[in-house]
């Protein structure tokens, strides 16, 4: 235990439980269990990101295929998800160039595995060259050259977890990666009608609390905490000012939890929050903007037919 104490884990956890609005980075959420419900998660019906960004690639991927031309010679995903939008868009790709390689980079090794397992059976001509780590890493190495244009791919509203400072500095870094005429697509969710966006993150069957539950029993688990989850109630609501939708847990009545490994006694007062995620929405003049920021050119947008969500094609000039 005394080192989860030192661990990146506890650190945090003593950093955000110590501060005058407590917060624990959503970074956090993705241990195995947590990662296990975020599948669960978009598979539900109210969760429509996910759905959306799936029609796209299953409906529009020629449309980017024939936006982004036969020149593509390295797809780089960074974070890889299930592999399912992927490969159809490598599928799509590798029909009109047949010498392509694909870079699938994440901080987890079963995600790499599971990705290169199912991209060797279904597209066993493709050259894969995966990067097990985080995305600083990776985009701070020198890329190797390429014969043709590189795309990067960072799907599924992962930016959406970023705020804008952040979001623009990573479109950046990306930018800097990225040699002049290479392309990024990007998965953004847009900003629509609040009672969607609220039940997407305040789904019936609780399983978006569980997520945000499964941060307490890390904690107890991890770091010898005596957190009872019965004590605080998830609460996820649309901050209109901020553009995001907010994860909170927040403690039901005034209450004391120690946390062994750390050494300490974290005091709650009766409604006072854990803050634990912001999940930001775009409007199409945030795009805009994210793009011009970043040195970034917005080359084509596509939709779904619901006009929920965007994959922003974006190229660097
Ligand atoms: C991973 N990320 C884009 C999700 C989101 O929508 O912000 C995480 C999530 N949190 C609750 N539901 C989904």
């Amino acid at each position: 235990m005394a080192a989860a104490a030192n661990s990146e884990f506890g650190l945090a956890v003593e950093r955000g439980l110590k501060a005058d609005q407590k917060a624990i980075s959503s970074r956090y959420l993705y241990d195995s269990r947590g990662s296990a419900l975020f599948v669960e998660i978009t598979q539900l019906d109210e969760y429509y990101l996910s759905r959306c960004e799936d029609e796209i690639f299953r409906d529009q991927a020629h449309r980017i295929v024939n936006a982004i031309g036969s020149e593509i010679a390295e797809v780089v995903e960074l974070g890889c998800g299930d592999g399912f939008k992927t490969e159809r868009l490598l599928q799509a790709i590798h029909g009109v160039q047949s010498q392509l390689k694909f870079v699938p980079v994440d901080i987890s090794e079963d995600a790499i595995q599971t990705i290169e397992e199912r991209m060797t059976d279904a597209l066993p001509n493709i050259r894969l060259d995966s990067f097990t780590g985080d995305y600083d890493h990776f985009l701070q190495r020198n890329a190797k050259p390429t014969s043709g244009a590189r795309l990067v791919l960072f799907l599924g509203s992962n930016i959406g977890n970023f705020t804008h400072t952040e979001a623009s500095r990573f479109v950046r870094q990306i930018h800097q990666y990225c040699n002049t005429g290479d392309y990024l697509l990007l998965g953004l969710d847009l900003k629509k009608d609040i009672d969607l966006l609220h039940a997407a993150y305040n789904d019936n069957r609780g399983v978006t609390a569980e997520f945000n539950f499964n941060l307490l029993e890390r904690m107890n688990r991890e770091l010898g905490a005596d957190f009872d989850r019965d004590k605080f109630r998830h609460h996820g609501y649309y901050n209109a000012q901020l553009g995001a939708m907010q994860s909170y847990l927040v403690s039901t009545e005034a209450q004391s939890v120690a946390v062994e490994a750390l050494d300490m006694v974290a005091h709650f007062d009766c409604l006072e929050a854990i803050h634990l995620e912001d999940s930001h929405k775009y409007s199409l003049q945030d795009i805009h903007r994210l793009a011009a920021q970043s040195g970034f050119r917005v080359q084509e947008l596509f939709s779904d037919s619901r006009g929920y969500f965007v994959d922003a094609l974006l190229q660097k000039i």
